[in-house]
């Protein structure tokens, strides 16, 4: 087995395992950024395994075809069994997600939740999808990351990683900024400007070098809310 693993300590820490037939595709983003940080710090541990090499078969099959009529391979039970039998036997896992255009669909709060969790197995689909089998033995949630279908789960699965890792404490330098973001409070950011005040004619609006921070809080609520009432009115039908 070559599995590559990317961590730095063990912890009691957020350990997240990925069941791809496409393991290289997560080197780039893994070892990038928000996620590389999270990871050489030891606050999350990203284990990446190959369905294949789980394969029994003597040319390593990971897919046959689908029973019935029409086109379509389905991943097959044995190798993705026998991978999520090993994880369950070294450790108890606080859920299985398996990434699927009819899953659930995957927002805020349940980014939330998630990133309170210690294991969480993600299984990859690819092709028409897993034997259903799978997923009524092992698999405790469905994601979907939205109402378009991809080429397979993989880019799913690193959304999902990402929305949940950069939520623990400790992985952004400023923690109260994930708490400002986008859907914590059910709006829209406000819009944000940086130096220079003023950039070919175009200036910041005034109430922002005022030096009054209370008014500049204010201001930037009214900002949220104008800008979701404009662009997602959607979002404040809700409980709020
Ligand atoms: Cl989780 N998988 C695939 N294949 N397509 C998707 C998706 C998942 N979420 C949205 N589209």
């Amino acid at each position: 087995m070559n599995d590559f693993v990317f961590s730095q300590s063990k912890q009691n820490i957020m350990r997240i395992d990925i069941l791809t037939l496409f393991p290289e595709m997560f080197n780039g983003p893994f070892s990038e950024s928000m996620i590389k940080r999270a990871v050489d710090k030891g606050i999350a541990e990203i284990h990446i395994h190959n369905i294949r090499d789980y394969s029994k078969n003597k040319h390593k099959r990971v897919d046959d075809y689908a029973y019935g009529p029409g086109a379509g391979m389905v991943m097959t039970i044995q190798p993705v069994a026998d991978c999520i039998n090993k994880l369950m036997s070294e450790r108890r896992y606080d859920a299985v997600i398996y990434t699927t255009p009819d899953g659930e669909r995957l927002e805020q709060p349940r980014a939330n939740h998630l990133s309170t969790l210690n294991n969480l197995i993600i299984l990859c689909g690819h092709y028409k999808g897993v034997d259903e089998r799978i997923r009524e033995k092992y698999v405790t949630m469905e994601l979907s990351i939205g109402d378009y279908v991809l080429t397979g789960g993989e880019l799913a699965a690193m959304v999902i990683s990402d929305s949940i890792i950069r939520l623990i404490p400790g992985v952004l330098s400023d923690e109260t900024s994930a708490l400002s973001d986008s859907f914590q409070n059910g709006l829209l950011s406000p819009p944000v400007y940086t130096r220079p005040a003023e950039y070919d004619g175009m200036k910041v609006p005034d109430i922002l070098l005022c030096g009054d921070d209370k008014k500049i809080e204010e201001w930037r609520l009214e900002e949220a809310i104008k800008r979701t009432k404009e662009r997602r009115p959607e979002l404040l039908d809700d409980d709020q």
